[in-house]
């Protein structure tokens, strides 16, 4: 039986805690797929809309302020961005999908390049897929959903910002996410709640990621 989020025990926390705070290294910004990195760590990737706080998550996750860019400029992460975490996890920055000011074959080049990674790379062992708190799920999370299911790809739902909105409005939207994830086949059930600027929920999210990594 797997765990729900957020139920690590402490030594779990406290493992996890420790991984992350290991170095972290940029390797590279990849915008064609022949130039990957090697396939040898077992890969994280962190996806949602433009702005949705993928940087932002990262660089709390790993504890730094600038590993990954973060910016009020949405769309500017353009490549899939590779940070390795102590030898022992890839972390991966997606591009952001929905930026409107992108131009449709831009956009169209970037769904295929996705789309080829999503399905090809063997040791890509989940994806989080980011949805912000205020904003609820959106058909191009749908998409990507879809684009998920069809590849296999093992994914959860991290919502972000969540000192944003109220706590029943979150409730009820965790809620809202927990049902609608039971129908997607390659989803993970329960979603977890963060929020970069406050700090809540990174050590769930650490907890559950630190599962997947290599061995020492
Ligand atoms: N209130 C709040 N704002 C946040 C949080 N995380 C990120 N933000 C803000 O959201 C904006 C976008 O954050 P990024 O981390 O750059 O988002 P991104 O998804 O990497 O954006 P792109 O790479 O452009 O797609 C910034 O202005 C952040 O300060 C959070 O936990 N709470
Ligand atoms: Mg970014």
């Amino acid at each position: 039986m797997t765990k729900s989020p957020g139920a690590a025990t402490d030594a779990e926390l406290a493992t996890a805690r420790r991984l992350f705070a290991q170095e972290c290294t940029f390797v590279r910004g990849v915008a064609h797929l022949p130039d990957l990195p090697l396939p040898v760590l077992p890969e994280v990737a962190f996806a949602g809309r433009s702005n949705v706080g993928k940087s932002s998550l990262l660089n709390a996750l790993t504890n730094r302020k600038t590993l990954a860019r973060t910016s009020n400029t949405p769309g500017r992460t353009r490549e899939l961005n590779f940070f390795d975490l102590a030898g022992r996890l890839m972390l991966v920055d997606l591009p952001g999908y929905g930026y409107a000011r992108a131009s449709k074959s831009d956009i169209a080049r970037w769904n295929t390049t996705l789309r080829d990674y999503l399905r090809g790379r063997p040791n890509l062992h989940r994806l989080c897929l980011l949805v912000d708190s205020r904003r609820g799920i959106k058909d191009g999370d749908r998409e990507m959903m879809a684009m998920l299911d069809a590849s296999a790809v093992v994914y959860r739902v991290i919502l972000t910002k969540a000192d944003k909105p109220k706590s029943a409005e979150l409730a009820s939207l965790v809620e809202a996410v927990t049902a609608e994830m039971r129908n997607h086949p390659a989803a993970l059930p329960k979603p977890i709640v963060t929020s970069a600027r406050k700090s809540i929920g990174i050590g769930a999210l650490q907890a559950d990621l630190a599962l997947l990594a290599k061995v020492d």
